[in-house]
């Protein structure tokens, strides 16, 4: 393999830290399930507009490559080689009421934890019969969930497009075809394997599959963090139960992104901000201050629509679980505060 050849365009992470003294040192390296540097980096040559550009093919990975992960994840989390992660889900601790009573600014509340299999490789090294159990296993521990989170499985092999695609409109299911997750290899044998569990109000859902073999999803209608929060704690501490999830001390819930290890959580508000959004420098100055990021109401790298956005925590790792929700709580109720000020 040779040094890659990266262009003025190259923005990652990656592209910053792989220098040419630590591509020498890990080019050769192979994690025990044959994750290479040169997959962990394809996705952020493939794609030029990366933000990080790699992706963990194992738990063993964040370790044979650490001389490249550790810098990406101290300058994403400010989070050192020495540090350890701490968790905290008591939802007690949160100190979070209803920001948006009336429901003028707030149009949904969804909170999301990336777990893996503590005895699989991670999705871009995975193989099609390893996946296909991993769905197994998932969907049949799930079938197990009683009371407000039981639900139902829907694999994406045999869905209708019509059906697929209505589940991605009203932001339930992940897209098909991301082209960052598609140069990672995360996108290999699709559709088989992947699908989505969910209870019948659509408030508790799971993904399979995806980035991480599991996404732990409580979502619902209006600005009631503190419900949506328990309810997603609720899940978690069950499947816990039933699941042994890659763990490590240092790095908390291992996560094929390096942006979301420790907490894997992002706990986001869709809501609607038409006169802030006509002063960015203003909005970005209270997202900044929170630790909060802005993306479109179609996901990452979507666009805004109607004024609305997706405000969710920038830090999960090395800060607990209530610390990120209450990150989003704090920065939504000053936002909710200026958009009223704003003439
Ligand atoms: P992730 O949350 O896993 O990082 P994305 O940014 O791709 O992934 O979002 C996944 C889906 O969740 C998208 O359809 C997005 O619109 C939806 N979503 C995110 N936050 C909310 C929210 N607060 N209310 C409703 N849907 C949401
Ligand atoms: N690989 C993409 C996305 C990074 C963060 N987001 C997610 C979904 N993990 C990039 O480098 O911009």
């Amino acid at each position: 393999m040779q040094y890659p050849n990266f262009t003025k365009e190259h923005k990652s992470l990656m592209a910053k830290y792989l220098t040419k003294e630590v591509f020498e040192e890990l080019k050769d390296l192979k994690t025990a399930n044959g994750f290479t540097l040169s997959k962990a980096i394809k996705s952020g040559i493939d794609n030029p507009d990366s933000g990080i550009g790699v992706y963990a093919g194992d738990k063993e990975s964040y370790d044979t490559f650490g001389a490249l992960f550790d810098s990406i994840i101290q300058e994403y989390h400010g989070f050192s080689k020495e540090d350890k992660h701490k968790s905290n889900l008591n939802p007690d601790e949160l100190d979070a009421p209803n920001p948006d009573p009336k429901d003028e600014f707030i149009v949904s509340t969804r909170i999301r934890v990336g777990r893996n299999l503590a005895d699989f490789p991670l999705g871009p090294a995975i193989s099609k019969e390893q996946r296909d159990e991993v769905e197994k296993i998932v969907s049949s521990t799930l079938g197990l969930l009683k009371g407000s989170l039981a639900g139902k499985y829907y694999p994406l092999l045999g869905m209708s497009e019509a059906d697929r695609l209505s589940l991605v409109e009203d932001h339930f299911l992940f897209k098909a075809g991301d082209r960052f997750l598609e140069s990672a290899g995360l996108n290999r044998d699709w559709p088989s394997g992947r699908g989505i569990y969910h209870n019948n109000e659509k408030t508790f859902l799971v993904w399979i599959n995806e980035e991480d073999e599991l996404r732990i999803i409580s979502m619902q209608k209006g600005g009631d963090i503190k419900e949506v929060f328990q309810r997603l704690v609720l899940a978690i501490s069950e499947l816990e139960k039933k699941m042994k999830f890659a763990f490590s001390d240092h790095l908390g819930y291992i996560t094929s992104c390096p942006t979301n290890l420790g907490t894997a959580m992002r706990a986001s508000v869709h809501i609607a901000l038409p006169k802030l959004a006509k002063d960015m420098e203003k909005f970005k100055s209270i997202t900044d201050k929170h630790h909060l990021q802005i993306r479109g109401v179609h996901g990452e790298h979507s666009q805004s629509e109607d004024g609305i956005y997706d405000i969710s925590n920038k830090r999960r790792l090395g800060v607990t679980e209530v610390q990120c929700v209450q990150d989003m709580y704090d920065g939504v109720v000053e936002l909710i505060k200026t958009e009223k000020e704003v003439i």
